[in-house]
């Protein structure tokens, strides 16, 4: 049986490229692929498909991401054109609020530079700095979803006071405070785990960060677009908060230089799921997804 055709626009490791490789006949956008052909992409989420690929693709019927997020694909023109989308939710939860909660701890106790002081020798002459303490504090998480809850589960760990925003209250036994300035205000960490639309673009900006102020830690693992990176910038460069960790970043992998010279802040490359076992969990349920489309079958993790 002739192997089905998809296009794969992100790269994956070795284990999910060869099983990938192993079922379809797989097309590379450099290599000038007959689009005609595509009936299915494979994606991640940072990459996503852009629209000129999708309206190229005249017989494309899935998007098939290698993640949770959704927000680089441009799910009406899919709606219109009756693509349907996957995703790969809930193998990714426990990982992404692992590394919420040790960018929290790193941020706040200065792991790294403190791990560059004893490594240095300087710990021989000078004591490191004292640091601000995590537990008992107040948390508020912007978005409640999967991540969210599972970041404040770990959280309720530490006896921390916690505030959460949603678009709705949820029956969960932590403070809602809907507004983002409201929220952040609370805040002795803001987390942002909220999925990126266009109701979170840039929710955090100059406003929420003041109320955030110069006591306060940002937390974000979930997407660039939700914080105004220039009134990040400038919150940290002035000291208007106590600092920031972030694992996402506006024009990634290429991170704004104004970051780098930033001892408040703690620079992460984008891999909240990146551990072996999410990893391959996540290669495995995009697979299954593109062959329960191939056989006709349900998708299992269906986002339209
Ligand atoms: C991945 C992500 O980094 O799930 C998401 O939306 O951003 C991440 O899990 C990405 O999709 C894999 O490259």
């Amino acid at each position: 049986m002739p192997k089905p055709h998809i296009l794969q626009i992100a790269s994956y490791p070795a284990s999910d490229q060869t099983a990938l490789d192993a079922a379809y006949t797989v097309h590379h956008l450099d290599q000038n692929p007959d689009f005609g052909l595509i009936e299915a992409i494979a994606t991640n989420g940072g990459a996503g498909v852009a629209s000129e690929v999708i309206q190229a693709c005249p017989n494309l019927k899935l998007i098939a991401i290698y993640g949770v997020g959704y927000d680089a694909i441009d799910l009406s023109l899919c709606a219109e054109r009756n693509i349907q989308v996957t995703n790969t939710p809930d193998v990714l939860t426990g990982d992404c609020a692992d590394l919420a909660v040790g960018m929290m701890l790193a941020i706040a106790r200065q792991i790294p530079a403190a791990e560059r002081h004893a490594r240095s020798g300087a710990w021989a002459t000078a004591s490191f700095p004292l640091q601000r303490r995590v537990w008992g504090a107040k948390a508020g998480i912007l978005g409640m979803g999967r991540i969210g809850q599972d970041v404040a589960t770990r959280l309720t760990g530490f006896g921390m006071d916690i505030a959460y925003s949603a678009r709705s209250e949820k029956p969960l036994p932590y403070k809602y405070i809907p507004d983002a300035k409201a929220l952040a205000t609370h805040a002795d960490f803001l987390i942002v785990t909220a999925a990126a639309t266009s109701e979170t673009h840039h929710i955090i900006n100059a406003e929420t960060l003041k109320a955030l102020g110069p006591d306060g830690f940002l937390i974000n693992i979930s997407r660039a677009a939700n914080i105004d990176e220039n009134a990040l910038l400038h919150a940290l460069e002035t000291n208007q908060i106590a600092g920031a960790a972030l694992d996402v970043f506006d024009n990634e992998p290429q991170i704004n230089p104004r970051f780098l010279p930033l001892k408040n802040t703690l620079l992460q490359p984008h891999h909240a799921s990146a551990t072996l076992q999410t990893r391959r969990a996540m290669g495995q349920l995009m697979r299954d997804n593109l062959e329960a489309y191939f056989a006709n079958r349900p998708l299992i993790t269906p986002v339209i």
